[in-house]
């Protein structure tokens, strides 16, 4: 696996929005976290579960997603998102890469540290999952924008499985700037899309994508017995700062997080 990325790969990303970065995680490195990814959803990994945030795909009773609060919330493979995993060691040590070190040091500037907005499972449990809208990442309560998100298939990603979609290019611009989290109205994803050529990001199981934090997403339901699992990692100069005051865990620089002691 190689460590950098060349400036051919710099430019088609700047163009573009987005990279594939190609199988990241080797088979035996897959298998070691997607056993893990499920073991934490069926409650059954050495960590400390309050410090991690699970939200149910669909809550018992409401059928929708249930609340995103920390916490285990059932045994069940039927989880839509668990965020905080840079807690678990096996996610921090595949965040701290040595090809996402020099992906984050192209971004943010060598000597700028960098920290972790978000590591987050994402999910399509077979026959489930939960439409996600057109949006751009952005998060009104930081005072900066975060940049870059490293999306990395733990499952295939296909049409039918509710693959991420993109539309190339389109990151130059905010299209709804006044919603807090990016979400697009539906007459903004439809003047997008309309005549846009979507790509759909199908992945083998441990390719990775880098994508830029401003290009427009959305993902659809999973028709398939297959899960789509996947992992979303955002990282962001450790300067950054909530609105409530909070700063973020670091992932490269000085006081970075370590597998060996989270
Ligand atoms: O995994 C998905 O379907 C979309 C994830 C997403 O929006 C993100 O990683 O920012």
């Amino acid at each position: 696996m190689k460590e950098t990325l060349t400036d051919e790969q710099w430019r088609q990303y700047e163009a573009q929005g987005y990279l594939r970065l190609g199988k990241v995680l080797g088979d035996e490195e897959l298998a070691v976290i997607q056993r893990r990814m499920d073991d934490i959803m069926l409650g059954r990994a050495p960590l400390d579960y309050s410090r991690i945030a699970m939200q149910l795909d669909r809550e018992p009773g409401t059928g929708k997603p249930g609340p995103q609060t920390k916490g285990h919330k059932g045994a069940t493979l039927s989880y839509r998102k668990i965020q905080d995993l840079e807690y678990d060691p096996n996610f921090l040590a595949y965040m701290q890469k040595p090809l996402f070190r020099h992906i984050c040091a192209r971004v943010y500037g060598e000597a700028t540290p960098v920290a972790c907005y978000r590591a987050m499972f994402m999910n399509k449990p077979a026959r489930e999952g939960t439409p996600l809208i057109w949006h751009q990442d952005r998060w009104r309560n930081l005072d900066r924008d975060p940049l870059i998100t490293i999306w990395t298939a733990l499952d295939p990603a296909t049409i039918e499985n509710g693959c991420v979609q993109i539309v190339p290019g389109a990151h130059h611009t905010l299209i709804n700037p006044s919603n807090p989290s990016g979400f697009m109205e539906p007459e903004q994803a439809e003047e997008l899309t309309r005549d846009a050529e979507i790509v759909f990001l199908e992945m083998e199981a441990g390719e990775c994508v880098l994508l830029h934090n401003h290009l427009p997403h959305s993902s659809e339901v999973n028709n398939t017995d297959i899960p789509r699992r996947a992992f979303s990692a955002c990282y962001m100069d450790a300067a950054t700062v909530a609105a409530n005051g909070d700063r973020f865990n670091i992932m490269f620089g000085a006081g970075a997080m370590q597998p060996e002691v989270v």
